[in-house]
């Protein structure tokens, strides 16, 4: 028997996940998740960030994750697992978010006293206390400038998969190398949360996977090495301080002897980090093209395996690279959980009153829409937040959560089309996934089937296999990706929510619709 390690550091969390791999029998055995908000009071963050009277920065301290990862390491330690068999660990972090370390960092890293706790040793090596995330939308001018500087969007959407995105950590790196230039030339090393998160781990600095690293804007997606042209557009003498790209297969280690010493881990091997989107394609079972999954965590995606790179011609979505070495495309909603616990608390409900509301509601309302921007958004781009109504009364609880689910669900389907899946099932995944009601919608909304998956953390279950997949390749095993996720990473078959035929023929009208009311509301902006 052996066990495999999956982390995740997302927005608001960290969790860790232990699978146990014997033989034909697969089982998670252990799991555990610390909130950040709840667990490391001390940081004052809210839904994992730091609060900021600006709507559109959104930044979060790397301290916060390192203490995360030291007291979900000492709960592994006292889980009563027989660690002995703990053979390799890997993980997935958000994406987009990005780490500046100083000079110090590399000895740092290397020589960290087991006898202490880790953020405590970690305070002098960062240039930036803080770490920009994936829900800053500050960079607008950045992005412009990086545009301009390569020949335009499409060409750098042709070249790192997606356009200049406010989020993205090539126009991050942009405007800190801008706006605080000593910080920046000090800056040794600029991490993703992910190989922040693998280089804690590794005791030295880690390297990125193409998954992560073509969500900075700044990757060829063809070559999966640092592209000149885009490197020259963000900013002087930034490759040298870019971790090295690695294929998601990498072995970058062993556990460092901290950990080995700290809470007699063992030496486990370390398999490069990804960003939990990638991830939770593993974790959701999506190995073969024209399969989609949809995650419904503080963002909502939707991504599904492609073998060959295509962009989306309107730029709304994404290619990263996928665990498997082949690609995927995504579309990423800002307003996802967080609008909807907007919508719940407005209203003063529960999450049972917020499913009856769902269910005692028809589709389409007679054509009441919501654009439900309480936060900028990402897809489609809003910097200056605003909810907008058509045919619904603001203080109507249950219409409005049924015009807020219809409207996440729209906007997923209508700004997933440029992927050209034939979507017949998804796989949903994510905290709101656990919510029939909303899956019901999803169904309807997209005429497709809906599974729920066995395990809900499809990002760290996505990581653990990760951990088992490259493990097994470096003993020599050609295992396929399919045999991987076999049995863990698979829908649950009797979860299956069927599309209703009324339903679906009133969607295919309101998604045309929205679609409209989206342009004319922009139009007007
Ligand atoms: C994807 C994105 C989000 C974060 C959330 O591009 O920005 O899904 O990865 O953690």
């Amino acid at each position: 028997m052996r066990l495999y390690l999956g982390l995740d550091c997302s927005t608001q969390s960290l969790t860790a996940m232990a699978i146990a791999i014997d033989g034909g029998r697969r089982e998670v055995v252990w799991e555990r998740s610390l909130e950040f908000d709840r667990d490391l009071p001390d940081y004052r963050t809210r839904h994992g960030v730091l609060p900021s009277a600006d709507p559109l920065i959104a930044v979060s301290p790397p301290l916060m994750w390192a203490e995360a990862l030291d007291a979900v390491l000492a709960d592994l330690a006292t889980s009563g697992l027989d660690l002995t068999r703990l053979t390799a660990i890997a993980g997935s972090a958000q994406q987009h978010g990005s780490v500046y370390l100083n000079q110090s960092s590399t000895a740092c890293l290397a020589t960290l006293d087991p006898a202490r706790p880790l953020a405590d040793q970690l305070r002098r090596i960062f240039t930036r206390e803080t770490a920009p995330i994936w829900m800053d939308a500050s960079t607008s001018a950045e992005c412009a400038e990086i545009a301009a500087a390569v020949g335009g969007a499409a060409r750098l959407a042709g070249i790192t998969g997606s356009r200049a995105f406010e989020r993205f950590t090539g126009p991050q790196i942009r405007r800190v190398a801008k706006q605080h230039p000593d910080a920046y030339a000090a800056t040794t090393r600029i991490d993703l949360v992910s190989s922040f998160m693998a280089s804690l781990l590794a005791g030295r600095h880690a390297p990125l996977d193409p998954g992560d690293a073509s969500g900075m804007n700044l990757m060829d997606l063809h070559t999966r090495c640092w592209s000149r042209e885009a490197l020259d557009a963000t900013a002087p003498d930034l490759e040298p301080k870019l971790p090295p790209i690695a294929p998601a297969t990498t072995v970058i280690g062993a556990l460092s002897p901290y950990w080995q010493t700290r809470h007699r881990l063992p030496p486990a091997a370390l398999v490069v980090w990804t960003g939990d989107n990638p991830s939770s394609l593993a974790g959701t079972g999506i190995v073969e093209e024209g399969q989609v999954a949809v995650s419904l965590g503080t963002s909502d995606t939707i991504f599904g395996l492609m073998h060959t790179p295509h962009v989306d011609p309107g730029g709304a979505g994404h290619v990263f690279g996928a665990p498997t070495g082949d690609y995927m495309g995504l579309t990423c909603l800002r307003n996802g959980s967080l609008a909807r616990e907007r919508i719940r608390d407005a209203h003063g409900l529960d999450w049972r009153g917020f499913s009856r509301a769902l269910e005692t509601t028809s589709p389409g309302q007679d054509g009441a829409l919501m654009l439900p921007w309480f936060e900028p958004e990402i897809t489609p781009t809003v910097n200056a937040p605003a909810v907008h109504r058509r045919n619904l009364d603001a203080g109507a609880p249950h219409a409005n959560v049924r015009a807020l689910v219809e409207a996440q669900m729209m906007a997923l389907a209508n700004h997933s089309r440029w992927m050209g899946i034939d979507v017949r099932t998804i796989h949903a995944t994510g905290g709101a996934s656990a919510n029939r009601a909303i899956l019901r919608v999803m169904a309807d909304v997209f005429g497709a089937d809906v599974f729920q998956c066995q395990v809900g953390n499809a990002a760290c279950l996505g990581a653990a296999l990760r951990a088992w997949h490259a493990d097994a390749a470096a003993r020599g095993s050609t295992r396929p990706w399919s045999a991987i996720v076999a049995g863990l990473a698979e829908p649950i078959a009797a979860s299956r929510i069927q599309p209703d035929g009324d339903a679906v023929r009133i969607y295919a009208a309101l998604r045309a619709e929205y679609a409209r009311f989206e342009a004319d509301v922009l139009s007007r902006r």
